[in-house]
């Protein structure tokens, strides 16, 4: 077991290359939307794989480097990865595409987005995954998004919502309107009557 941790730890560690991220995306994406972007959009740590703080390389425990190193080897699209460096939407690049065909796109970045399609939404706001990626968004993230696009989605979404409030909210003044004429009525007419 211990010569199996090690081999697993000499693999991720000395194999060239591998536990390096992948700036061409990263360059790719700033240069596309405009904004700052990072390592979170894809790894565990926003700082990437390298390092010793959780989700880096240096802090996996050896059931950890496992699933690392089954990861690493799912070349084939359609396969199950966990990758404790990757976070969800780093996994699914994984396991939708495979690490093959992800790697070839390392050349021509732009090519990622329409690889992966406008069909899956991580985090359930709306924005596609690839979208997310092209406008340097977090497509783990709901409350992340380009804020128009968030805007109009949920205009969208709660449209009912918001005209039954905008309803009550009228029917509310109406009626405190009408009360306080009533009130107005009572008070002449018994003006009138002294
Ligand atoms: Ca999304």
């Amino acid at each position: 077991m211990t010569l199996r941790i090690v081999l697993l730890i000499a693999v991720c560690l000395l194999t060239p290359g591998v536990s390096l991220a992948y700036p061409e995306f990263q360059v790719f994406i700033e240069a596309q939307s405009g904004r700052n972007v990072n390592c979170a959009m894809c790894h565990a740590h926003p700082d990437g794989p390298e390092g010793l703080k959780p989700g880096q390389i240096g802090s996996l425990d050896p059931q950890q480097l496992e699933a690392l190193s089954t990861a690493r080897a799912a070349f084939e699209p359609g396969q199950e990865v966990h990758s404790p460096i990757l976070n969800a939407f780093g996994n699914h690049i994984i396991h939708k595409l495979g690490k093959q065909q992800f790697l070839l796109h390392r050349q021509e970045p732009q090519k990622l987005a329409p690889a992966l399609g406008l069909e899956d939404d991580l985090d359930k706001d709306g924005i596609p995954n690839a979208q997310e990626l092209l406008d340097g968004t977090l497509p783990t993230d709901p409350n992340h998004g380009d804020p128009w696009k968030l805007f109009y989605i949920n205009l969208k979404r709660r449209w009912f919502h918001i005209l039954m409030v905008g309803l009550a909210t009228v029917s509310g003044l109406w009626g405190l309107n009408n009360l306080l004429h009533g009130f107005e009525r009572m008070s002449a007419s018994k003006t009138r009557t002294e």
